[in-house]
């Protein structure tokens, strides 16, 4: 008989494992995976109360706001508000960071940057879509915790997670000693450890990028696709092409199945489309740790400062050979470009 291993035991077993195990992170992170499933309930019942369509409002990013958005952002700020070990949370659905100055929050040591829905547009139409989380410890010692908490730089998350609502329910997370996925048992309403010590395979054959923005892409990630295109048997060229649009759902894929995603600068985004804080952030520590890689084409995204909450990046993540091909092609024209000028 297999037994089985919930979150919360898991959570509990690993304690011992983190930078200061007084049991706050587990706490925290239990909180996360209790709203997550409250989420799974609302998202499960989605077309048939009235939670789809749109709420009638515009986020920070001028953004229409789904229903669901809104509830999700609701669940996992009520989650952190009331669990007690988060100071601030810093989310895509509000303007500015939420400072959490309640009794018993007042020495949390936690902040939590969310993507409490990502891939809205794909709400509405029966698509996976997701939630991804970062936690970073509180530097500053004293008083209300400082933007310069909610801005730190990716390598300095102590966990990052992603939740998929798919064709079933999935949190995988990370604390910095590797990847571990669960799935949501609905019968008995708890996540079991079913994707122990995940990796992403060295080399993949899948690469997701929205090509409907070709035209506006850099010539290195053109350069890369016709790479990804050509006919080539040795390499099992051509790849395969697999886009959702929801990140979380491309990622998942290429993480298991191994492959790279990419969100380049294009016409209508020219920084990047993707949230730096709680977007490439998180993706791109919980692929590092399964083993794979993630850049912005200049730098590691876990280097980089972020200097706004709601900072956009390019980004390219997943098998680490891919991105290293990727890497070349970009390289090349730059160097042709300061050849040329
Ligand atoms: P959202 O947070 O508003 O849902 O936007 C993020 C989503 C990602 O999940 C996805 O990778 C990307 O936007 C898709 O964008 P596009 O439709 O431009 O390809
Ligand atoms: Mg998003």
């Amino acid at each position: 008989m297999s037994v089985v291993k919930t979150l919360g035991q898991f959570i509990i077993e690993k304690q011992a494992d983190f930078p200061y195990a007084k049991g706050e992170l587990s706490r925290l992170l239990r909180d996360i995976g209790i709203a997550a499933k409250i989420v799974n309930r609302e998202v499960n019942k989605a077309g048939l109360v009235d939670i789809l369509g749109d709420a009638g409002t515009i986020n920070i990013q001028g953004e229409g706001q789904k229903k669901l958005d809104v509830y999700a952002n609701e669940q996992f700020i009520s989650a952190l508000r009331s669990g007690g070990e988060c100071c601030v949370v810093a989310s895509e659905e509000h303007d500015d960071c939420i400072y959490i100055e309640s009794e018993i929050s007042k020495n949390a040591k936690y902040i939590v940057a969310i993507d409490p829905l990502d891939g809205s547009s794909n709400i509405d139409v029966n698509v996976a879509i997701g939630t991804i989380f970062s936690i970073y410890r509180r530097q500053s010692t004293n008083g209300k915790a400082l933007i310069s908490d909610v801005l730190q730089k990716g390598s300095r998350q102590v966990a990052a997670g992603y939740i998929i609502y798919g064709s079933s329910t999935m949190l995988v997370y990370t604390t910095g000693k590797g990847v571990n996925g669960f799935t949501l048992d609905p019968s008995i309403g708890e996540f079991c450890l079913s994707h122990p010590n995940m990796t992403i395979p060295k080399e993949g054959h899948i690469y997701s990028i929205n090509e409907g923005n070709y035209v506006h892409f850099p010539q290195g990630v053109k350069d890369y696709i016709k790479y990804c295109q050509e006919e080539d048997v040795a390499t099992k060229r051509p790849y395969t092409s697999r886009y959702i649009g929801s990140m979380v759902a491309d990622i998942h894929r290429n993480l298991i199945k191994g492959g790279i995603f990419l969100y380049p600068v294009s016409a209508a985004y020219p920084k990047g489309k993707l949230r730096l804080v709680y977007e490439c952030n998180p993706m791109a520590f919980i692929l590092e740790q399964a083993g794979g890689g993630a850049t912005d084409g200049f730098n590691r995204i876990l280097d980089l400062t972020p200097l706004k909450l709601h900072q956009r990046s390019a980004i390219f993540l997943g098998s680490e050979l891919m991105v290293l091909k990727l890497m070349d092609c970009l390289n090349q024209t730059n160097k042709e470009k300061k050849q040329v000028s």
